[in-house]
C-alpha cells in the first residue's frame, strides 16, 4: 500500500556548503567528503530530505534533517536510513539534476509479500523454530502463513546435523534494516552463538524476499544471496506461493525435484 508521495525542486547552486552541518547525518557526511560536486550532493540531500517530510504529511515537527539519511547501496541505488521508528516499510527514492534538482519519495507499506527463512540443526529443532516465531510475533511480526517444515540435508558445510527448516509470510511495518535487526535479537534470545560460518545453529532466520525489493548493502542482501541454489529455502517458499524473484524471474524453474526435502509437518504452528 502507498502511504504516501513527495516531490521537492531546490536550485542546484543555491544551497551554501554551510548548510551541510545543518543537515547531513553522520553516513552522509563520510559520502559527501568524497562528493566531487559538493553543492549537487547538497542539492540532492536536501531535496530528498523535504520530500520526504512531505510524504511523511508531518513536516519538520517530527523528524530532523538528520534523522533520515540518503545513502548508496552497493548497486549505486539511493536508500533512505532512519534513526527513529517509522510506520513504513519502505521509502522509494528518484532524483534528477540538471540547473534544478528534484527528489521524488513515495512510502511504501507491505500487506504480507515479506518471506523469513528459519532453519535449526541444534538442540530441539521443532521448539526452536516454534519459539523463534512466537518471539518474532512477540516483536509485532506477524506471521499470516506458514510452510510445512522438511528435514533437509546440510549444505555448504557438510559434516553437521540435518536441519528443520520452513518459511513464513509476515506482516510488519519494519524497514529492511528494523526487520534483520529484530530477527537477529531473536536468535540471540534463543541462544544462538556464531562460531563457524555455515556451522550448526540453534536457529537461523534469514529475510528471503521483502516484496519486490532489490538491495545489497554490506550487512543485507535482497533477495537473499543464494536463495535461488537453495532447495531447502526454495521448497518451503514455493508452498507459500508461486513467486517471482524480482531479477531471475520465475522462481519455480530453479527448484529441483528430489530426495533434497523430506516432509516432516505440515501443522506446528497455531496462535
Ligand atoms: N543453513 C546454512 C548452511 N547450510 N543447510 C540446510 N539444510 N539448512 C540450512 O538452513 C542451512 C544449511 C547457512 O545459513
Ligand atoms: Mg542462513
Ligand atoms: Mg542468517
Amino acid at each position: 500500500m502507498i502511504l504516501g508521495i513527495g516531490v521537492d525542486v531546490v536550485e542546484t547552486n543555491r544551497l551554501d556548503e554551510k548548510i551541510a552541518v545543518r543537515i547531513l547525518g553522520e553516513k552522509e557526511f563520510e559520502e559527501y567528503h568524497r562528493a566531487s560536486d559538493k553543492k549537487q550532493f547538497l542539492a540532492s540531500h536536501f531535496a530528498v530530505k523535504e520530500a520526504f517530510f512531505k510524504a511523511l504529511g508531518t513536516g519538520l515537527r517530527d523528524f530532523s534533517f538528520k534523522e533520515v539519511e540518503l545513502v548508496h547501496d552497493d548497486l549505486g541505488k539511493p536508500v533512505l536510513i532512519f534513526h527513529r521508528d517509522v510506520h513504513f516499510n519502505f521509502a522509494h527514492v528518484s532524483l534528477s539534476h540538471d540547473v534544478f534538482t528534484i527528489a521524488m519519495v513515495v512510502l511504501e507499506r507491505s500487506e504480507g509479500h515479506i518471506y523469513i527463512a528459519l532453519g535449526s540443526n541444534v538442540g530441539d529443532r521443532l521448539r526452536n523454530i516454534q519459539n523463534a516465531c512466537r518471539l518474532m510475533e512477540e516483536f509485532g511480526i506477524e506471521i499470516i502463513k506458514t510452510s510445512p517444515i522438511y528435514l533437509t540435508k546440510p549444505y555448504g558445510f557438510l559434516e553437521q546435523t540435518d536441519f528443520l527448516n520452513c518459511v513464513v509470510e509476515v506482516k510488519t511495518d519494519l524497514t529492511p534494516f528494523r526487520l534483520l535487526e529484530v530477527l537477529l535479537e531473536v536468535e540471540k534470545q534463543l541462544g544462538r552463538t556464531r562460531k563457524q560460518r555455515w556451522g550448526p545453529r540453534t536457529i537461523d532466520l534469514d529475510i528471503v524476499l521483502f516484496g519486490n525489493l532489490v538491495l545489497k548493502t554490506e550487512t543485507l542482501t535482497i533477495p537473499h544471496y543464494d536463495l535461488i541454489n537453495r532447495q531447502f529455502v526454495l521448497r518451503p517458499l514455493l508452498d507459500l506461493a508461486e513467486l517471482r524473484h524480482p531479477t531471475e524471474g520465475e522462481l519455480k524453474k530453479f527448484l529441483k525435484e528430489g530426495e533434497e526435502c523430506q516432509l516432516v509437518t505440515r501443522n506446528w504452528y497455531k496462535n
